[in-house]
């Protein structure tokens, strides 16, 4: 019976909504407080088992003098790709998780000290300026502890105001950068 044979396809059909398209992300890790190396070591095993994602590429870790207030310990950052089905919220809310599991050292001061600081850098070639969130991040263009680790795991990458990575490097000296030998990320 006709009716019948139509029930059953819409059934079959209806409870399971389309994932949402596998995107690249790029992510900017960093910390000065508590062991950094470790800090960021254990928030890559975190980011590691996020819903819906797979991480694809992990840089070195460079350290560098901070940025901002000069009374602070030295960072270290490093650069993270990762394929996420997760929207740019839920990434968003999911990375501020991660950075709280430590403990986050709460900041007095914009730019201060911290023990994990999980931006995201890009996410595919989406521009977004919402309250909560602006990617491109909004400094990484001339910061050399994003651009050099970015640029050892996505060599090639464009942005999507169409410069490329190369470019800003060009401009963008290697300064007091320092790299570490490659770390073992292992959950
Ligand atoms: N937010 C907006 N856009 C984003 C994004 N793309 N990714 C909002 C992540 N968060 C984003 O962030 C404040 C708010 O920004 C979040 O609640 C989110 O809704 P925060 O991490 O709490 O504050 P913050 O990091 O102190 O501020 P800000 O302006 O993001 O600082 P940056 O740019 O992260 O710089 N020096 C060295 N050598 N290495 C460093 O890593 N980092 C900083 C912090 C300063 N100096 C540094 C380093
Ligand atoms: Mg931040």
């Amino acid at each position: 019976n006709a009716a019948a044979v139509v029930a059953t396809n819409v059934v079959d059909r209806a409870p399971t909504a389309p994932p949402n398209k596998m995107e690249r992300v790029y992510l900017g890790l960093g910390s000065n407080l508590a062991e950094p190396l470790q800090q960021l070591r254990d928030a890559l095993v975190s980011i590691e088992r996020l819903p819906g994602s797979q991480l694809t590429g992990v840089s070195s870790f460079y350290i560098s003098d901070p940025l901002g207030p000069p009374d602070q310990p030295r960072y270290v950052n490093a650069v993270a790709a990762l394929d996420t089905r997760l929207t740019p919220l839920e990434l968003l809310d999911a990375l501020q998780a991660i950075e709280l599991e430590q403990g986050r050292v709460r900041k007095d001061q914009r730019w201060g000290p911290r023990t994990r600081d999980l931006d995201i850098l890009l996410f595919g070639q989406r521009r977004l300026a919402e309250e909560r969130l602006t990617v491109p991040h909004y400094h990484m263009h001339a910061r050399a502890f994003v651009l050099y680790p970015l640029a050892e795991i996505a060599g090639e990458l464009q942005l999507p105001d169409g410069r490329y990575l190369r470019e800003l490097l060009a401009d963008c000296p290697f300064e007091d950068l320092e790299r570490l030998p490659a770390q073992q990320v292992t959950p």
